[in-house]
């Protein structure tokens, strides 16, 4: 089994491995390998559209729907992220993974991606599997001028390092919060990284509408 089975197979489900680690945590004692499974651009929405059934969540049972199978051929187990609580601990894990770094306003910024990517689950294999050295990119955000991420959430609910999560929702609610609400997360939108894997209007808005709803799934 290779990291390049596991790409193929991702690949029609606009999925794609965002890195993979040899684990030393002893709550993880059954898996030799994780490999993390994420989405960035709009590949995974396309995916997602043409093949999303009625009935609540539908994105989670889509990705069930999707990677379930995927860890019965690969032999392991899947974790996902929005199991819980108690949640995978799946931004530590990526940064294990690949080069991915804590951002001024919290979300983990990739070097390519920005802070337009997300995790969908974490394939556990009972097998150490070959993996390619990490990616050592460093991160964006120590030569960004300005850092305009910082300045751009219009209640401060992204400072200090916290997130302040009733002042963002206040805000969504309000008239003013409407471009945030259809369009995402304007300290999102604000960073130059990853602009071409920005999510479109129907992506962001959705996700939106699920984070307003209590749900933590981008
Ligand atoms: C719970 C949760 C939330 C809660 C946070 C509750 C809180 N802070 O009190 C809520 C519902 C608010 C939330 C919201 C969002 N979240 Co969230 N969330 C999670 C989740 C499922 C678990 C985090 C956790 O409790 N970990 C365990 C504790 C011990 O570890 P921790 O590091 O201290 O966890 C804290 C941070 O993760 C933080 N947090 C969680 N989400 C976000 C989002 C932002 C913007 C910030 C600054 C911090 C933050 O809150 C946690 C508790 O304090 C993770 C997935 C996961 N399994 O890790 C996603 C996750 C962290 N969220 C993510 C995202 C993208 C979002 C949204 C931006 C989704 C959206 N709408 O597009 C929104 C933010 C809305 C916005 N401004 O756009 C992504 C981050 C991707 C990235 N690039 O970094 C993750 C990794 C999910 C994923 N599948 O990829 N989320
Ligand atoms: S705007 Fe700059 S500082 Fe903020 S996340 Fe993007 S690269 Fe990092
Ligand atoms: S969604 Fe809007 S209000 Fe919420 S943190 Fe982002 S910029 Fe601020």
């Amino acid at each position: 089994m290779t990291l390049t089975a596991i790409r193929d197979a991702l690949h029609a489900h606009g999925l794609m491995p965002r890195g993979a680690f040899h684990p030393d945590d002893d709550a993880l004692r059954d898996a030799r390998t994780i490999v993390l499974i994420g989405n960035a651009g709009p590949d995974m929405w396309r995916a997602f559209s043409a093949a999303r059934q009625p009935g609540p969540d539908p994105l989670y049972a889509w990705t069930r729907a999707v990677l379930n199978p995927l860890a019965v051929r690969f032999r392991g187990a899947m974790i996902y992220p929005f199991d819980g609580p108690p949640y995978a601990p799946f931004v530590a894990w990526a940064r294990q993974a690949e080069a991915v770094y804590v951002s001024p306003v919290g979300m983990a910024v990739h070097p390519v991606h920005g802070l337009w990517h997300a995790w969908r689950g974490a394939l556990a294999l009972p097998d150490r599997i070959a993996l390619p050295p990490r990616s050592n990119a460093p991160s964006p955000c120590t030569t960004c001028a300005g850092q305009p991420c910082l300045s751009a959430c219009p209640v401060d609910a992204l400072v200090d390092g916290g997130y302040d999560v009733p002042a963002c929702t206040a805000y969504l609610r309000t008239p003013e919060g409407a471009d945030c609400k259809s369009r995402g997360c304007l300290a999102r939108r604000a960073c130059p990284v990853g602009r071409a894997d920005r999510y479109g209007p129907a992506q962001a808005a959705w996700h939106m509408a699920a984070f307003l709803k209590g749900q933590p799934q981008p």
